[in-house]
């Protein structure tokens, strides 16, 4: 029967968890770093709830090693992690800190010995604050300082390292950073989003040359998508989810595998379209090894002329949300899979993120009560495998997140981790996802069957 011989991943299936550098590692001017945009932004008032601060966070740069028996300890066989690259280069170019450096040739390293594959991203938001200073996303040379920064990392980790991310989630950059100013740089400007979202693709295009030339395995992107449902047939709707889905998803997918970007966009940004070089399209649609999805809701979307600038507003559904208010819906993830698997063919996929904020309970004897979590985790992972019985090549999970850790302008407030982190002493205590999580890993995913 075809569902016995779907009760198991492929073999090589990768199961993971992530967290990103700003998010866990705490630390950020140790051994020589240099300040990122994310520093600068906390120490604005007012732009983080309760003006709390990476500052320290999961103080994942001191207790990595532990870390990583706790991913032992869960069965994890992948681990995706990002790079701080005002570590590295504190001042975003140039001058090359060693220091910095160790630091993740020690976690590769280790990762190595515990034989959990590591997947590192170079870009996940957190810009040295140096460059930030020259224009950052808005100037055309960020290309050529991500390819420098790339280079330093290909060349440092690539014997290590197998699969490479240029960018996490260029979307959020350009709308959260440039057009809502709610996230680093903070900029409300919809003439500045644009040039940042196409900076962001030209850097990854960069990078992706560069490691042709010097790296042996795998490079690609991740994005975060969700499917756009109208909230009704009227041509109005279906229209403005057109429009959600050209601003959100197609945005970056289509220059990336197809070379253009999706006709709604001139519309939607009216006299802030940019003419863009033609040779910059070349530039940035790079063969990729891999496309990453983050996925977390989907939305339902009505005609709303208020809504700037897509016209686009979200109409909230009945069912259950998560604390960041995101609706719960598992199908929308074989949805977007099955989606990307049809607009842009063959490329094979990896869900890079996924994961519920809830307002989880304090600790029970030694363990966190988290029912709907694992829900939501079994839910999302039967969801893969039916866009892999529809024929999509997705090689690989990872849950957001490893670890409770800092959600940017929310601070710690929401909790997204297998694993609770008591901020006051550091304390790690897995959560009943954590340890269902393992029977899934273990038992290569029939354990969802249960
Ligand atoms: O915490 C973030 C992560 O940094 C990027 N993707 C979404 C997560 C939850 O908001």
């Amino acid at each position: 029967m075809m569902a016995s011989a779907t009760r198991t991943f492929p073999k090589g299936f990768l199961w993971g968890a992530a967290t990103s550098a700003y998010q866990v590692e705490g630390s950020p001017l140790a051994d020589g770093a240099g300040p990122s945009n994310w520093h600068r932004f906390c120490r604005t008032p007012g732009l983080v709830k309760g003006g709390e601060t990476g500052d320290v966070a999961c103080d994942h740069y001191n207790r990595w090693k532990e870390d990583i028996g706790w991913m032992k300890e869960l069965g994890l066989t992948a681990y995706r992690f990002s790079i701080s690259w005002s570590r590295v280069l504190p001042e975003g170019t140039g001058r090359v800190n060693e220091k910095g450096l160790d630091f993740y040739r020690r976690l590769v390293d280790a990762l190595g010995e515990a034989g959990i594959e590591p997947n590192a991203t170079l870009f996940h938001w957190d810009l040295p604050a140096a460059l930030e200073d020259r224009g950052g996303w808005q100037n055309r040379e960020i290309a050529d300082w991500f390819a420098e920064y790339a280079r330093v990392m290909f060349r440092a980790l690539d014997g290590r390292v197998r699969m490479w991310a240029t960018l996490n989630e260029p979307w959020v950059v350009s709308d959260g950073g440039y057009l809502h100013g709610v996230l680093a740089p903070g900029h409300r400007s919809i003439f500045e989003t644009p040039l940042a979202s196409h900076n962001l693709l030209r850097a990854h295009g960069a990078a992706v040359d560069v490691y042709r030339a010097e790296g042996k395995h795998r490079i690609g992107i991740v994005v975060n998508l969700e499917p756009k449902h109208p909230a009704t047939r009227s041509p109005q709707d279906l229209a403005a989810a057109r429009r959600a889905d050209a601003y959100m998803n197609r945005q970056f997918l289509d220059p990336l595998l197809l070379g253009s970007y999706p006709e709604e966009l001139a519309g939607i940004y009216g006299e802030a379209w940019p003419e863009f070089p033609a040779a910059d399209f070349d530039a940035i649609r790079r063969p990729i090894d891999f496309v990453g999805v983050n996925y977390y809701s989907r939305s339902v979307v009505k005609h709303e002329p208020k809504a700037w600038p897509v016209a686009a507003g979200r109409v909230r559904q009945p069912g259950m949300h998560t604390e960041m208010d995101w609706e719960i819906y598992p199908d929308g993830l074989a949805e977007i899979l099955l989606w990307v698997g049809e607009r842009y063919g063959k490329v094979p996929l990896y869900v890079t993120e996924n994961g519920a904020a809830l307002a989880d309970p304090e600790p029970v004897e030694g363990i966190v009560h988290d029912p709907v979590r694992v829900a939501y985790l079994a839910d999302h992972l039967r969801a893969v495998r039916r866009a892999m019985d529809g024929g999509v090549d997705v090689r690989g999970y990872f849950a957001w997140s490893l670890l409770d850790n800092f959600e940017w302008s929310q601070g710690f407030s929401k909790r997204f981790g297998l694993i609770r982190v008591d901020y006051a002493t550091q304390k790690r205590t897995p959560k009943a996802s954590a340890r269902y999580y393992t029977k899934v890993i273990q038992s290569n995913g029939a354990a969802l069957d249960e």
